[in-house]
């Protein structure tokens, strides 16, 4: 027996969540990465057959284009989450992700990057780089941030116009950390990974205003839905995964009762200027998305 996860997280995280499942349950979880647009294209595109079982990561409550694609459901689970009601059916919430702004130490000498601003130093032309937000969660997100700043999309045109647009967010924090740019537009868990790795990178938080993303999970549609794509929500929504997810990979979790046991990260976590919801775009992804072309 095998359930097929979509996930755009790096492998480290994913797989080790799946594995464990994997023995409580024994079933075999099979896993395909890619960026969250992507993925969601297959799934839009696929037979009945080909279809896998779960998304899981992504900011799925905007990113999912097609929501036939996917079942209404809401777990056991979900009245403890943070947002105790889904922001749409056919999403569960599952942790917090902020996005952030990546350097490289050894290149970027005096250049002081606090935030979005930084970035437009002359002495950064051409040293930038962000991912595409048609395709990433990461991109997508990032631009709303920058808009959310004077609630002016402008800024978001000037920013794409100076900087490297890349295919991957996976590529955005490889380049920066092999020194082929000297910043990028990143995400906390991709940042983390390559920090642990030993590269000389320094994440931030931007000061105008960071995006915390609502990574969420979906039940793709199907005739046969496997019963064990349920108990996986209900798995990765549990208390017991989302603190070891809070403990061991220092993540926010998505639900009330987790809290990070750990009194500096958590001290950490409150200080993020996170953007408040009031001032983040109403606009649907499309909408945007037209807008910054
Ligand atoms: C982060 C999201 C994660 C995950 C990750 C990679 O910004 O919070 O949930 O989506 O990006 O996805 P992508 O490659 O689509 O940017």
């Amino acid at each position: 027996e095998t359930i097929t996860v979509y996930s755009p997280y790096p492998r480290e995280l994913i797989r080790s969540l799946l594995n464990d499942f994997e023995q409580t349950e024994n079933v075999k979880v099979e896993l395909k990465q890619g960026s969250t647009q992507v993925l969601l294209r297959e799934i839009h595109q696929s037979d009945e057959d080909e279809l896998g079982d779960i998304v899981v990561g992504g900011v799925l409550s905007e990113m999912i284009e097609h929501p036939d694609d996917f079942e209404v459901y809401e777990s056991k689970n979900q009245k403890y989450m943070k947002y105790a009601k889904q922001k749409v059916p056919y999403v569960s919430d599952f942790i917090l992700m902020p996005t952030t702004i990546v350097v490289n130490e050894d290149l970027i000498g005096n250049i002081k990057v606090r935030g979005y601003k930084d970035l437009h130093a002359d002495e950064l032309k051409g040293k930038v780089v962000y991912s595409n937000p048609l395709e990433t969660t990461t991109g997508y997100q990032h631009m709303k941030a920058i808009e959310s700043i004077n609630h002016d999309v402008d800024d978001v045109k000037d920013f794409m116009s100076s900087a490297n647009k890349v295919d991957k967010s996976s590529k955005v924090i490889q380049e920066v950390a092999k020194g082929k740019y000297y910043a990028g537009l990143s995400y906390e868990s991709d940042a983390k990974a390559y920090i642990n790795k030993g590269y000389p990178l320094k994440m931030i938080y931007p000061s105008e205003g960071t995006m915390l993303n609502h990574d969420g999970i979906a039940l793709v549609k199907k005739e046969n839905i496997n019963p064990k794509s349920k108990k996986l929500i209900n798995y990765l929504q549990s208390k017991k995964v989302q603190q070891k997810i809070a403990d061991e990979y220092k993540i926010q979790s998505g639900r009330k009762d987790v809290f990070n046991q750990n009194k500096q990260v958590a001290a950490k976590f409150r200080e993020i200027p996170v953007i408040k919801d009031e001032d983040i775009s109403h606009l649907t992804r499309k909408q945007f998305l037209e807008l910054i072309q």
